[in-house]
Formats: structure tokens, sequence, C-alpha cells
């Protein structure tokens, strides 16, 4: 056999530790240059690590939900014939974590993140020339990339470059496949799999209502009405906007609503304020704290849907919807089980400000449980919280407020929390929906219950 190549990850520019979110090849597999090896995302962009060179995979360095950097060992790959000029000999280190090459790099740096490409557009074109393919056998090419900015609801389908080839080949419309991987990305499985339908007959079916036959959206000259302004989406918005929009399309929500007595807690709570006047004690520490008890409690809501699978989590990661002045991000406080209320106060505190100074990593937005959407320091009595997905429910809180409750003899002014919880239906019933909310309302209730 001859000498076995590594193929490591290009720069990527300011990305560090991004998830493996598809491994295209396993060992034995011919590729050629610029062939995509793995498929890395981050918050900001999806994108392959090209092979250097032709060749035939010999070993796999990573898998689903290893983290890569610039530098990190993908394959070792034996080279075809001459074409293997670009490989680099294989180091004594060559695992998932592997930090970048030591050796300068003598040309200058490409650009580190590559003009977006309009997705929409390429689909029904034949591809164009990746990236790396301007920049034969160099490992250091950027890899083929495309920019999240492109990924707006009804444009583009969620799929990895290599899987829109592969529908292309087919002669698929992906906007037509349901996506069963991470987070709704469609894989090549799902396109096999709706190829099968179709020539079963199933695919006929889907005209019936099967898939979302909408009409286009209404295009409107606004200006002939009156004076208008226009102003782009920040990038946080068109990013949320997009999962908000699948999640929404694809998750049958159903928001059950519930009332909790915090009277007793609101009291602890200015105590523990007026005790520890550096830390901002919110009632939101509170929820957080319910909120794993339920979890703990009701396992099918620490979970997610994997295919025909549910995955049930034995961690306690909480999602919190922060408010920015460039929309809405959901930053997750890890192991919140574990954390006393003044630890996830000042957590809380410390992701707020990030968020909003936009300090926030892609690490921190990863690994969350279940969500949780406070609006309680603004107002509202009640809303219906749009599901994070791969999460299953996320718990939407509003204002509370005094209110007449009727204690058996006569009504009493009690301190009252509106909470709205949405989940996903297909996982979690109505019924377990209710002692869930109910549960919560117990704890928040009498907070001696969290010691149970
Ligand atoms: N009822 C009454 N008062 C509440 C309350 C509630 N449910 N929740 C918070 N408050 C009070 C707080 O005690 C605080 O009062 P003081 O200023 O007197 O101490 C005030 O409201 C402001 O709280 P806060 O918003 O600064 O802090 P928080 O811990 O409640 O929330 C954060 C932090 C980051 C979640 C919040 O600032 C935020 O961004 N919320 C918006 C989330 C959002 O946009 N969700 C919608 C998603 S769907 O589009």
């Amino acid at each position: 056999m001859a000498e076995l190549k590594e193929a490591r990850v290009p720069d990527i520019g300011d990305d560090k530790d991004v998830p493996v979110i598809e491994v295209l090849v396993k060992p034995g597999d011919s590729v050629s240059k610029d062939q995509g090896l793995v498929t890395l995302e981050s918050d900001k962009a999806t994108m392959e690590v090209p092979a250097p060179f032709d060749g035939v995979v010999r070993e796999v360095k990573v898998k689903i939900g290893d983290e890569l950097s610039e530098g990190s060992v993908v394959a070792l790959i034996e080279p075809a014939g001459d074409a293997a000029e670009g490989g680099s000999k294989p180091g004594p280190k060559s695992d998932a974590k592997s930090e970048p090459k030591p050796e300068p790099k003598a040309e200058p740096k490409p650009e580190a993140k590559p003009e977006a490409k309009p997705e929409s557009k390429s689909e029904s074109q034949p591809p164009k020339p990746s990236l790396p393919a301007m920049n034969a056998g160099n490992p250091n090419s950027p890899p083929v990339s495309f920019d999240a900015e492109a990924l707006m609801p009804g444009k583009v389908p969620h799929a990895s470059p290599a899987v829109r080839l592969f529908a292309r080949e087919l002669g698929v419309d992906l906007s037509q496949v349901s996506g069963s991987a991470r987070g709704g990305r469609i894989s090549k499985e799902d396109v096999q799999a709706f190829v099968k339908s179709v020539l079963s007959g199933g695919g006929a079916a889907r005209t019936g209502g099967g898939g979302l036959d909408l009409i286009p959206w209404p295009k409107v000259d606004f200006a002939k009405f009156g004076e208008v302004e226009r102003k782009p989406l920040s990038r946080i918005q068109k990013l949320s906007g997009a999962n908000l929009a699948r999640n929404w399309a694809m998750i049958p929500h159903v928001t059950q609503f519930e009332d909790a007595d915090i009277t007793e807690m609101e009291a602890f709570r200015k105590r523990l304020g007026e005790e520890n006047k550096d830390t901002k004690v919110t009632p939101l520490v509170f929820l957080i704290k319910a909120a794993v008890a339920g979890l703990k409690k009701f396992p099918a809501f620490n979970a997610s849907l994997d295919g025909d699978e549910l995955v049930l989590k034995q961690y306690f990661n909480i999602g919190i919807a922060v408010d920015t002045p460039d929309g809405l991000v959901v930053p997750v406080i890890r192991d919140a089980d574990r954390k006393g209320l003044l630890e996830l106060a000042r957590e809380l505190g410390e992701i707020s400000a990030k968020a909003r100074d936009k300090k926030l990593s892609s690490a921190d937005m990863q690994g969350g449980c279940f969500s949780i959407s406070s609006l309680g320091g603004i107002g509202g009595t009640a809303f219906t919280p749009i599901i994070n997905a791969p999460e299953v429910a996320i718990l939407g809180v509003s204002r509370s407020a005094m209110k007449p409750v009727w204690n058996g003899k006569e009504f009493a002014p009690r301190l009252m929390l509106p909470l709205s919880l949405s989940y996903d239906h297909r996982v979690i019933d109505g019924a377990a929906a209710a002692r869930f909310t109910s549960y919560l309302s117990q704890v928040l209730g009498d907070l001696r219950r969290l010691l149970l």
C-alpha cells in the first residue's frame, strides 16, 4: 500500500471547534480531489472539507459531533498516482481535536469567508466549480461553503452541498424532501427514500396535501400606498427566521397554559436579592430550577426525535431566549441541575450580556435540552413560543400579576405567574403536558418540592 496522507481541515476563518454534522465517506471509498469528506456546520455557515487529492480513503478520523478546527485531521487517504501533490504526511496526533498544522503558511491566507453562493439559483443549474478547485492540491484551500445568509425559508432546503449535488443528479427538487437528520437537515438517505416513494407511487400523494403546496408570497409595491423605508434584516434575524419558520412548519405545536402562584417564591426572591446585592436574582432562575425538576420527573420533555427513535438526554442544559438589538439568540446554561440559584443568576447575567455584546460563540448556543423564553420583564399574559428544534418543548413566561384567588373560603390576593408551554405533539401528549405544567406550578408555588 502506498504511503497514506492526511486530509486536514483547511482555513475556515475565525471558526473553531466546528461540529461535524455529516461524514460523507467511509474507508475504501475512492475520492477525487475536492470531493467533500465531511460537512461542518457553525452557526454561520455550512461547509465541506474537501479531499486534497484523488485517492482511496483508508481511515476516517472523525465522527458526527466531533468538533474540528483548522488543521484537524479528517481522514487518511492513499493517494492515486501523481495526484497526491497537495497531501501532507500523517503526524503523530490525528484525533478530532488535533490542533492546526505547525508549519507556517508560505502563501497569503485565502479569504476567510468565501462569498455567499445563492444556493436557490444553483438548484437547477450544473454545479459551479468549487473554491478548492481554484486552488488545486493546496490543503489550505478554503472549504466548499455556502453562507447561512442564504438560508431563507422557502428558498433553500437544509442540506449539504454533497446532498444537493446528489439530488440534482437524480433530478430531485429538495423542497419536496423532508429532512430527518439533525435539525431537519436533509440527508442522502432522505433523498433516496423520497425517490423510492415517488417510484412506488407514494410521491403522487404529495400534491394531495402531503407537501407544503403554498401559493407564492404576496408581492406588493408598498410605495404605491405611501412612503416606505427599506432596511436589510440582520444576520441573526435571517438565521433565526429560517429556523423559526422551519420549526413552525414542521413541528405540530400545541401550547398548554397554566398559572403558578409565586407569592411565597417572590418573597424569598426579594430576600435573596437583598442578601446578595451584587447579583440580580430574577424569577427566571427559579424557572430554570423548576424546569430541571420537571425534566427529571418527565423525561420525554428532555428528548429529541431522531427518525423513529427518541433520544432521551441524561443531562440538563437549558436554553434561554435573549432579546438583542440584532434579534433573538438562545444561549445555553449547561448542567443547570448542578448549579444553585445564585450561580444560575450570575451565569444568566453573563450570557445575557455576552448575547447583547454579540460575543456568544456557537459553542455557547449548542447542546440545549429545553428552552425558556421569558417576556415577564416586558409584559403580556400568555403567548405561544415556537419550539427550538431538535428540542421538543419550550416554556414561555409572561408577567406576574396580583390576582384574587379563591382559597376555599374567600378571595385572597396572590401573585400569579402565567406559563405557556409549547410542545411537540409527536412526542408529548396533551395529558403529559398538563401534568408537566401542573408540576411546574406546584414547584414554583412551594419551592420545598425541589428537595423531594
Ligand atoms: N413577571 C414580573 N416581573 C418579571 C418577570 C415576570 N415573569 N420576569 C422578570 N421580571 C422582572 C425582573 O425581576 C426585573 O425586575 P427588576 O428590574 O425590578 O429587578 C425586570 O423584570 C427585568 O428583568 P430582565 O428581563 O432584565 O431579566 P430576566 O432574568 O427576567 O430575563 C432575559 C433575562 C435575557 C431572558 C431577558 O432580558 C430577555 O431578553 N427576554 C426576552 C426573551 C424573548 O425575547 N423571548 C421571546 C422569544 S420569541 O420571539
